[in-house]
């Protein structure tokens, strides 16, 4: 089996989010989380963008938690040095290699980043460290230019080559194809990849990035991170657990809520709706249909065991859209027994009521209880 390993960026690419600022506290919590879920990886800023942030690396380190901490650092000695002055697990290097970032951003030629980066390659390693050499915005950047640059470093010794999504623009057979390109003209190094979400195929493209032979994959908590974010950890979770499920043994997915509750938490926002098993509707049931094939079987429409993560499902009843056996479940864990003409006329009755608007799961449960009274009072 090849192993795959998971690269957190929540306090890296995820405080690039406009909405994030993580206090120290909040950092050393979630560095915390990640290790207690069991992502190998916990990338961090450079030290050099402020003191804060040197002092938050060197209590990261010191927590000697399980995950390893990685400093994301520019091509540049001073920040090399800074990092290698703190005692990170290793750096990871990023230069950007497309004709927009080399006009607009830094605008060096490709010789440039290659004698710019090399000597910082050996550096790292004769410290002894683990380094990894990105080419940003990897999908945008001529063929020829990327394996000039990738070739120059992985002989001067880095241990993976990133190729970052950085704009979000490749499709998930582009990703599989150039990571293929890249894993079998390096089959000595690891590969990296790290996938914005700007139309909306940062999972699917982390995946086809494994599946093409990257093994290393860049996910942040929520998804989190420049404009719109990069790949989530629960989505590439969820997306692991179901194809590659032997990838996650060393993991507890139990944490995996609190994890996600806590940095929605600290970004003052809830967890969105859509977000894979973490939702607080990821194994919420509702149309008649599903939940009477939920209720004989919950396989029929869930992929994910909710119990895997220390999660339940709900059966949503107050809707117009619900059905008699929900009603009936319902009615039954309320402790009434109802014949099948008695749910049928009672989920009629609450499907008209629903109609005006959804009920509350206790709306529902007062309905009924109201209900089932007045047929009472008819009979008796
Ligand atoms: C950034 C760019 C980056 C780097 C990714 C990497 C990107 O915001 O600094 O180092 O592999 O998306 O290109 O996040
Ligand atoms: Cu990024």
């Amino acid at each position: 089996m090849r192993r795959l390993t998971l690269l957190d960026s929540t306090l890296r690419e995820g405080e690039q989010f406009s909405g994030a600022f993580f206090t120290h506290e909040q950092r050393v919590n979630i560095a915390r989380l990640l290790d207690a879920v069991g992502v190998p990886y916990i990338e961090v800023p450079s030290p050099i963008s402020s003191p804060e942030t040197t002092q938050a690396i060197h209590e990261l380190c010191s927590l000697n938690l399980r995950s390893r901490i990685i400093a994301h650092v520019r091509c540049v000695e001073a920040d090399v040095q800074a990092a290698l002055d703190t005692p990170v697990h290793g750096v990871n290097l990023f230069y950007g290699t497309s004709n927009e970032l080399r006009s607009y951003s830094h605008g060096r030629p490709i010789e440039r980043i290659i004698t710019d980066s090399v000597p910082l390659i050996r550096k790292i390693r004769e410290a002894g460290r683990y380094v990894r050499f990105s080419a940003e915005d990897a999908f945008r950047s001529d063929i020829v230019d990327l394996l000039m640059v990738f070739d120059a470093v992985v002989e001067a010794g880095v241990q993976r080559i990133g190729l970052p999504d950085s704009v979000g623009i490749a499709t998930p057979r582009q990703v599989e194809r150039l990571i293929r390109i890249c894993a079998e003209r390096y089959p000595d190094v690891g590969i990296e990849f790290h996938a914005h979400n700007d139309t909306g195929c940062a999972i699917a493209n982390t995946i086809a990035a494994f599946e093409g032979g990257a093994d290393c994959l860049d996910v942040t908590v929520l998804g989190i991170g420049e404009r719109n974010g990069i790949a989530s950890l629960s989505g590439i979770i969820s997306q692991l657990y179901i194809h590659y499920p032997e990838q996650l043994n060393e993991y507890d997915l139990t944490r995996l809520m609190e994890l996600d509750q806590y940095v929605a938490s600290c970004l003052n926002t809830a967890i969105p709706f859509n977000m894979p098993i973490t939702s607080a509707y990821a194994f919420a049931h509702k149309a008649g249909v599903h939940t009477k094939a939920v209720l004989s079987n919950p396989r029929a429409y869930e992929i994910l065991d909710p119990g895997d993560f220390g999660l339940s499902r709900s059966i949503t009843v107050g809707s117009r859209i619900t059905g008699r056996y929900a009603v009936g479940h319902r009615a039954a864990s309320l402790g009434l027994e109802l014949n099948n003409d008695e749910v049928i006329r009672l989920t009629q009755a609450l499907k008209e009521r629903s109609e005006r608007g959804s009920l509350s799961q206790e709306e529902v449960d007062t309905f009924i209880l109201n209900w089932y009274q007045e047929k009472g009072n008819l009979i008796w």
